[in-house]
Parts: structure tokens; sequence; C-alpha cells
């Protein structure tokens, strides 16, 4: 197992092509810049990102070296193949979020395997301009048999497309193609000029889109299961389900996180 599970955690695995996004999705939802763009080509490595009391960075290399770095030096993720950051935001604190690079159907591994199915949820990243290639429905077709059955789709770099009409045109299509395959989708935009202010804003953090998303997560719930890890998180209250996010005005959110209702 590339990350042990954590105890009273909902992990999510983010997903998709190299370069859909993954990394930018996952800053929007963190509401901060704390994954680098590209990071590490040629080798991209897992990272699972959870709250922390003192956030910090853990990252292992090839060499099976293992280094800690402050919060934010992301040179220190250069080159790792695994990492963990921990992030002391509160609004993560009952989450594990997972980026898991991958390129092809035929080349996923036992830890794309396992990790896929050890997540309570799994967000797709799909780039707008070229939304829902063969090759990615390979790959989940591939994943079906251990993929957790909430399943959540971000259509990536939403800012490229500059008109409404084209942003619909695209979402009915992407929607209806891949039905079977998700339950709802959101468009994601992660300019890092968006993303640097939305830790301060609200109004910015919503234009990401990536506080849809979050809703939708948080009716995800986690895998209990007696050999979890018990991490440094605190015992998740029993109704937590609406109240973990800090300033998140759920009603709001609600009614657009279905593409079916
Ligand atoms: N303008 C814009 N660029 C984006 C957006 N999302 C990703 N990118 C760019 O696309 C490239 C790949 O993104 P990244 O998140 O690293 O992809 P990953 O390989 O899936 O983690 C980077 O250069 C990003 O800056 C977006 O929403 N808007
Ligand atoms: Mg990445």
């Amino acid at each position: 197992m590339l990350f042990e599970p954590l105890k009273n955690t909902t992990r999510i695995v983010i997903c998709g092509e190299v370069n859909a996004g993954k990394s930018t999705v996952l800053n929007a939802l963190l509401r901060q810049r704390l994954l680098p763009d590209n990071i590490g080509a040629p080798i991209r490595p897992a990272i699972s990102v959870r709250w922390q009391r003192k956030a910090g960075i853990t990252a292992w290399f090839p060499d099976g070296k293992c280094r800690t770095a402050e919060p934010g030096d992301t040179d220190a993720l250069r080159g790792a193949e695994r990492v963990i950051i921990g992030s002391n935001k509160r609004h993560l604190r009952h989450y594990e979020l997972i980026e898991l690079p991958m390129t092809t159907a035929e080349e996923l591994t036992d830890d794309h395997f396992d990790t896929v199915q050890s997540a309570s949820g799994l967000l797709w990243v799909t780039i707008a301009s070229q939304a829902w290639r063969l090759t990615e429905r390979n790959i989940l077709d591939e994943l079906a048999p251990v993929s957790p059955e909430h399943r959540l789709l971000a259509i990536s770099r939403a800012d490229k497309l500059r008109r409404e009409s084209d942003r619909a045109k695209l979402k009915q299509r992407v929607v209806t193609e891949t039905r079977k395959y998700f339950d709802t989708a959101h468009f994601v935009q992660g300019r890092p000029d968006l993303l640097e202010k939305s830790h301060h804003s609200r109004k910015t953090w919503e234009q990401t889109g990536a506080h849809k998303l979050l809703a939708r997560m948080e009716r995800i719930p986690a895998v209990t299961d007696s050999a979890t890890q018990d991490a440094n998180a605190e015992p998740r209250p029993e109704n937590a389900t609406i109240t973990r996010f800090e300033n998140h005005e759920i009603s709001t959110i609600e009614a657009q996180t279905h593409l079916n209702a």
C-alpha cells in the first residue's frame, strides 16, 4: 500500500492522465498552492495530503532515502516517488486527498489498484478542451473492479472556455457520455492567480469551482476499518456531515451538485 489508510478519514483518490490538472484541482480544493504544477517529471510522485496539527512534508526517493521539509518547500518534492503533505488547514480535517499519477490503462500497477480500492471516493480529472477521451475510459474500465462507489468528475481548465454557451454544450456532452462512470461533474479552473487569491477570498474560491466539489465530497462516508492508522486525526463527530468546512454555505451549493437533478 502506497499510504496506510488513516482512521476517521475519508480518502479521496484524485486520478487522471498526465497533465490533466490533478495537482491544480487538489490545490483548488485546499485553497492553497501547496503542490507545484508538473511536479517531478519524469518521475511523478503519488502524493497524500492530509490534516496534521503541525504542517510539513515527508518525501521518499527512488534511492530509498526519506527527507522532510517545511510546508511550501515544493522543491523538496522534486524527484520523489512518494510524498506525504501534512496541512493544518481545518477544512481538510477529515480528509485525505491522494494524487495518483497514471499514464495508460496498460501501465496501471498494483499500487494503482490497491490505492483506488482503499479510497471512499474517486475524483477523475479531465481537460475541458479534450474531455473524456477513449484513453481515459480505458483506464477507468480497467480500474472498475476496485473503484469506489462514489465517483466525481472534475473538468479542468474551464477558464480556457470563454463562452458560457461552449461550457454548457461541453458539459451536456460529457455528462451524457460519462453517466455510467460518475455521479456528478463540475468545472474547475485553477489559474495560479485565482488559487493564490482563493486562500483569503471566498468569492474567488467559488470562481475556481472547487467549493462544489467539496460540497459533493461531504456526502461520501469514510471507509471504517479497524486496521486503519490513528495518525493524529481526532474522532469524527457523528453529525460532522455539514459542519466540517469553515464558512461553508451548504444550502447554496447543494442545489447544483447533482447533474441529474
Ligand atoms: N489556465 C489553467 N491552467 C491549468 C489549469 N489546470 C491545470 N493547468 C495547467 O496545466 C498543467 C498541468 O497541470 P497539473 O495540475 O500539474 O496536472 P497533473 O499532471 O494532472 O497534476 C500546468 O501547467 C497547469 O498550470 C486551469 O484550470 N487553468
Ligand atoms: Mg500533478
